[in-house]
């Protein structure tokens, strides 16, 4: 097979970059040997982002390369330095692009130049020592590692944005109008099938621009997949009005215009959807001996119908003005419907927020599964071999509420546990810090992570102490959103 040269459907393989690890440093100067953590942060991946671009007009570079790779971002280093961040990776696609995962859902609809939206989203940068820091971990001696990048298969769909759609019989001449009404080239021939993708034309009547587009030819069984099939049609279903191209000139047996009409019009009613859309209809080849004629006899059959009828030549011109003009309505009649959103940059992030519990508990035959955006973000932090690394995340998973639940769920000590997704799972061995029922009794009074003060006021003093070390700033805000997250 040739290769394409027009590609209206691919799947992406998006990979966003990594966080960078946060570093665990210690401050060193000459007489103040311990100066205090000074462990920067990483810096988060980058993100892919797909963004409409007017020039860009089909998926072909998809086709070609169909892995995407966003770069990671850097990590923390000594002396508060943070870890640079991964670019986006901005993929230019072409207006109209359809984004759905890999069970077909749609993720997004691009439209509009500029219209921008995020495919896979960069990790986060772990935290470093400094950050993590506070008065009562005075110098932690371990650092967050940063987050990988989402990895996720995504489907891209162009459907064409144009104002009118050309649909027809093939060789009734859609291509040839495309051409003779506007500054487009498409390839014409008198072979059925010319057309293998839509061509795309701006035609301007009186003060009016509007796009044009024509559909490869359909034919009867279309939407059982003869001939090209009907799949095209997807192409029309964002058009503010269809136009009929009939021929007049068909010498093909079995078939005359007003036949050619009704077997496109099933066509569409079996592809659905489209029944909303005002027709026109354009009597086409006019200029064919006897094409007048034939097209008076068309015409008043076709006019009962109710639709417009023009008799037209792409090839002499005769009728286009009228035509155009027609269509020109139709637009102008959908614009004041619905006024096109001005081209402004919409940024549309996949994932919802979670809503539900933050984390859940079931009992399967490898042992107690845990699962949880938090649970399952902090385990990909922690940086396994540093003992203190792990003793902040059993913090994190108490004062979440975990182990409470495990004991209350029935987990016993030596019980295995596994948190986060069946293939990628953390397995321990339980050993709960408190006894069965002793959760409803209060806290460990001696345990510093289990002081009596209020979240809010200790992360205030914790940023505070933090930022009383530190010189930088315009990185306070970002950093006390960032504690506030990690502490939670
Ligand atoms: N005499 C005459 N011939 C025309 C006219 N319009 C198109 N043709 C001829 O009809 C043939 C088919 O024209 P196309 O424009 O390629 O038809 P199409 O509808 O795009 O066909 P497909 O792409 O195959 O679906 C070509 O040989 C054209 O030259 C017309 O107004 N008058
Ligand atoms: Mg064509």
């Amino acid at each position: 097979m040739a290769v394409p040269t027009f590609v209206d459907r691919v799947r992406l393989h998006v990979v966003a970059g990594r966080g960078g690890n946060g570093v665990a440093s210690v401050h060193r100067e000459k007489f103040k040997p311990l100066g205090g953590p000074d462990g920067g942060n990483g810096g988060p991946g980058g993100s892919v982002v797909l963004r409409v671009d007017p020039d860009v007009t089909t998926l072909l570079d998809y086709h070609h390369q169909s892995r995407r790779v966003a770069p990671h971002g850097g990590h923390g280093a000594g002396a508060h330095r943070n870890g640079g961040h991964g670019e986006d990776l901005v993929l230019p696609v072409p207006d109209g692009t359809v984004v759905t995962d890999d069970r077909g859902r749609l993720v997004g609809d691009l439209v509009g130049p500029g219209a921008e939206m995020v495919v896979a989203e960069g990790g986060r940068g772990g935290l470093g020592n400094a950050a993590l820091a506070s008065a009562k971990r005075k110098a932690p001696g371990f650092a967050l590692l940063g987050e990988p990048g989402e990895d996720r298969f995504i489907h891209l769909e162009l459907k064409v944005v144009a104002d009118v759609g050309l649909v027809g019989f093939p060789s009734a001449g859609k291509s040839s109008l495309i051409a003779a009404l506007s500054r487009a080239r498409p390839k014409i021939a008198d072979y059925p099938f010319t057309t293998l993708v839509p061509n795309l034309g701006v035609v301007t009547a009186g003060e009016t621009t509007y796009t044009v587009a024509d559909v490869p030819g359909l034919i009867e069984g279309a939407s059982e997949g003869r001939g090209l099939g009907h799949d095209f049609l997807r192409h029309v279903e964002r058009c503010a009005a269809l136009v009929h191209v009939v021929d007049l000139a068909t010498m093909e047996p079995g078939r005359d215009p007003v036949g050619d009409l009704e077997v496109i019009e099933r066509e569409l009613e079996r592809y659905g959807g489209l029944d909303d859309r005002p027709r026109l209809v354009a009597l086409n080849k006019a200029d064919v001996p006897d094409g007048r004629d034939m097209a008076d006899i068309v015409r008043a059959d076709v006019e009962q119908r109710g639709w417009p009828v023009f008799t037209v030549s792409a090839a002499s011109h005769e009728g286009l003005r009228e035509l155009s003009f027609a269509m020109a309505r139709l637009v102008l009649e959908r614009r004041a419907q619905a006024p096109a959103a001005p081209p402004e940059r919409i940024v549309i992030r996949p994932r919802t927020t979670e809503t539900g519990p933050e984390f859940t508990i079931k009992q399967t035959g490898e042992g107690w599964r845990v699962r949880g955006t938090k649970p399952e973000r902090w385990i990909r932090q922690t940086d396994f071999s540093n003992d203190e690394a792990v003793g902040f995340l059993s913090d994190r998973l108490n004062r979440l509420g975990v182990e409470a639940a495990l004991v209350g769920a029935g987990a016993v000590e030596g019980d295995t546990i596994l948190i986060g997704d069946p293939d990628n799972a953390v397995v321990f061995d339980f050993k709960p810090g408190i006894e069965a029922g002793a959760q409803y009794l209060g806290r460990r009074g001696e345990d510093e992570r289990f002081t009596e003060e209020r979240p809010a006021a200790r992360r205030r003093r914790d940023i505070d102490a933090l930022m009383g070390e530190r010189a930088e700033g315009e990185e306070r805000a970002d950093v006390a959103r960032r504690l506030g997250e990690e502490q939670e």
